[in-house]
């Protein structure tokens, strides 16, 4: 045992992670149930409200593929492969903290097998890598930083394992549960442990090279599962799709369903499901919105140009945590073994703003009155009193309002309520107005409040009396925070797109901004006046320059355009959507026949040093068709003689990820025709549905 283990075996966590982090806690609200109020159908266990609390944490996805440039590892790579050259956990840990986050999930073992820690119990670990010459555990040693620096800590352990030749018969889940055991026992407490969805399929195998399927209900014995993380972390919850403690909200790109129910039924879960839960659902599930701060889970050199934004983190915060879910944030270390400066600087620009925004509670200090009450433990006031909620009068299910006189006109734009879930979510339809010369006026409506609900207002607005009005709920409102507060001036990035006819377009989300872009990777410096004809690709940055504020700087790639493309087979005219170049959710796409799978031949229009394709999946899936699992890629300069298969692979995680997937291929190939064989769709679905085409040339 090393001694970072020891220690922290020994230790307890310092500090607490509720309150922490990001200023954005407010009042405290350790509330206990009163028995003169009813619960509202499901409620939280102590340990998923403890949970949601932690509200906003990071996920380290680090491994293999960070060396190898990979989303998902075959399971064959050497141990040796896995070599950081600064690695520094107390560094990682400061990133997150940086940036607010409250905790830090750590891929203990990805897909491909091997384990950041060593595990008694094979080969495939740290124990072999260049690392400390084995003698290193970066479980541990996150583990220890976590605990030093204030933050919670939480394990990802792959159940599917592509290099475990045992992989699909009894002897792997045996080794499963062991390591579990390990993680469980040796490394403090958890307060999350992670099991992913991604479940059988091709793999090394120790050597066996196949395509495995497994039942992923029965496989993996989650009650054995369950009782192994309840025996030594009673206090951590399980994150799986479906039924353990919290849920997966359906997506990778970070947006919870508005509204965004904490609660399920229990019948088998779906990616709609999960996005929006059910409300007045038996089962208390809430919902944990998970991605990534690059476009991969893994570190790539050539996303480092790619990080979200400080504003863009805010957006995502207000498509997660203001819907009440709690936000899992990727930040993938470098193959130094440290988070990217470029990421430190985002997490960093985002804790500003959130900071400057929750500083002051334009709120405190105004007088508060209600509709009614459940008797005078109960008033309006309640909520500026720590412990303490407002609870409307047992029938009053429509219409109860909440009204806060602020004593002079505030400005404010983001304003957020929360409901005392030991109660229940019994909010449903609810408005916020303001007074004005002409009486109320409504200046947000929603439906559901549960944890937590922020708006932000696109203008901020001055008033004095502000009122919170429920137009219904399934029992009387149990209300503990209502909060007023005004953002920072932000300026927003502007957003590059490029048409099928090969221009480029700025848009900027702020009116009176000035825009100006490169087109060669230099810093932006032109002014935009117009679309910039970009056929043949390059680099494009752009930024909004408002009042001498600029924003972050955003980056594109493009490639060659689709322009003068041909798409040659197959016949089918709707094939021609392939080289629209259009996304968005009602994007459309192309799918293949019923079992059918999916043969392109494009004619390029002339003939290019092809270095890889990229393939975006469908933004929408027609019933029963699902992206293409794998291909095989043959590039000529004959559209009807191909070669031996030039390339072939998978799509890694294409099923959960609908981002663009760029698939490089080994060597260089040069011709005018490319063909894409689609054999089949992900999960055995029985039609593939394709959104668009594009080649890497640069
Ligand atoms: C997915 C995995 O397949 C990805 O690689 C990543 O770990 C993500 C968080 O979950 O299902």
């Amino acid at each position: 045992m090393n001694s970072n283990r020891r220690q922290f075996i020994l230790g307890t966590a310092t500090g607490s992670a509720f309150c922490m982090g990001l200023s954005a806690c407010g009042k405290i609200n350790n509330i206990l149930s009163a028995p003169d109020i009813q619960p509202e159908g499901a409620v939280p266990s102590k340990r998923q409200l403890a949970w949601q609390r932690v509200e906003t944490y990071g996920f380290l996805h680090f491994s293999i593929n960070t060396f190898t440039d990979r989303e998902w590892g075959y399971g064959d790579e050497k141990p040796r492969v896995f070599n950081p050259t600064e690695f520094s956990a107390p560094q990682i840990v400061a990133s997150a903290k940086a940036g607010g986050l409250k905790a830090l999930i750590l891929t203990a073992k990805h897909h491909d097998g091997f384990c950041l820690w060593p595990s008694k119990y094979t080969e495939h670990s740290v124990k072999n890598c260049p690392y400390k010459n084995g003698a290193g555990d970066i479980v541990g040693e996150i583990a220890s930083a976590c605990q030093q620096q204030g933050l919670k800590f939480g394990v990802y352990l792959s159940p599917w394992d592509r290099n475990h030749a045992e992989y699909g018969r009894p002897a792997y889940v045996e080794y499963y549960h062991k390591q579990l055991e390990e993680l469980t026992t040796q490394y403090g407490p958890l307060f999350e442990v992670w099991f992913d969805g991604a479940n059988g399929g091709d793999g090394y195998y120790g050597g066996a090279s196949e395509r495995r399927k497994i039942d992923a209900v029965t496989y993996y014995q989650w009650d054995k599962v369950r009782a192994i993380v309840r025996k030594n972390q009673p206090d951590a919850v399980m994150f799986a799709d479906e039924h353990m403690d919290v849920r997966w909200v359906g997506n990778e790109h970070g947006v919870a369903g508005d509204p965004c129910w904490p609660t399920v039924d229990d019948t088998p879960y779906t990616m709609a499901k999960g996005n929006r839960g059910v409300r007045g659902g038996a089962i208390w599930n809430p919902a944990e919105t998970n991605t990534s701060i690059r476009p991969g889970w893994f570190w790539h050199r050539d996303e480092d140009s790619k990080v979200r934004s400080p504003a863009n983190l805010l957006r995502l915060y207000m498509t997660s945590v203001a819907r009440g879910t709690n936000l899992l944030l990727n930040i993938p270390p470098d193959r130094r073994g440290l988070v990217h400066e470029a990421d430190v600087a985002s997490l960093t620009g985002f804790k500003a703003i959130l900071d400057q925004a929750f500083a002051k509670d334009l709120a405190q200090g105004a007088t508060a009155s209600a509709s009614s009450n459940h008797g005078s433990e109960y008033s309006a006031e309640n909520i500026f009193v720590d412990n303490k909620y407002w609870a409307a009068k047992a029938d009053e299910r429509q219409g109860a309002w909440l009204q806060l006189d602020l004593n002079s006109q505030q400005t404010f734009d983001f304003i957020r309520l929360r409901e005392v879930l030991n109660y229940g979510i019994r909010v449903d339809d609810f408005v916020l107005e303001i007074m004005t010369a002409q009486g109320w006026q409504t200046v947000a409506a929603h439906t559901s409040i549960g944890h937590q609900r922020i708006i932000r207002l696109e203008q901020a607005v001055s008033a004095q009396q502000v009122r919170l009005r429920i137009l219904n709920a399934s029992a009387a409102p149990v209300i503990s925070d209502f909060n007023l507060f005004l953002l920072p001036n932000i300026v927003e990035e502007p957003t590059i797109s490029r048409s099928a006819e090969g221009s480029v377009e700025l848009r900027s989300a702020d009116e009176g901004t000035q825009l100006l872009y490169s087109i060669d990777g230099s810093p932006p410096a032109l002014n935009y006046t117009g679309p910039i004809a970009l056929l043949s690709g390059g680099t494009v940055k752009a930024q909004a320059v408002k009042a001498n504020t600029r924003s972050a700087i955003t980056t594109a790639d493009f490639d060659v355009s689709t322009l003068h493309w041909k798409i040659l087979s197959p016949a089918d005219k709707n094939a021609a959507v392939l080289l629209q170049g259009l996304s968005g959710w009602n994007a459309p796409a192309y799918t293949s026949e019923l079992g059918q799978p999916i043969e392109l031949v494009i004619d390029l229009a002339q003939s290019y040093s092809l270095k890889g394709f990229t393939l975006r999946p469908a933004a929408q899936n027609p019933y029963n068709a699902g992206p293409p699992a794998n291909y095989s890629a043959w590039v000529s300069d004959k559209p009807d003689r191909w070669h031996s298969v030039a390339e072939s692979g998978e799509f890694s995680n294409i099923a959960a990820n609908r981002g663009e997937q760029r698939i490089k291929f080994s060597q260089t190939h040069t011709g005018r025709y490319l063909k894409l064989s689609l054999p089949r769709a992900v999960a055995d679905l029985k039609q593939i549905a394709v959104g668009g085409i594009g080649i890497i040339t640069r």
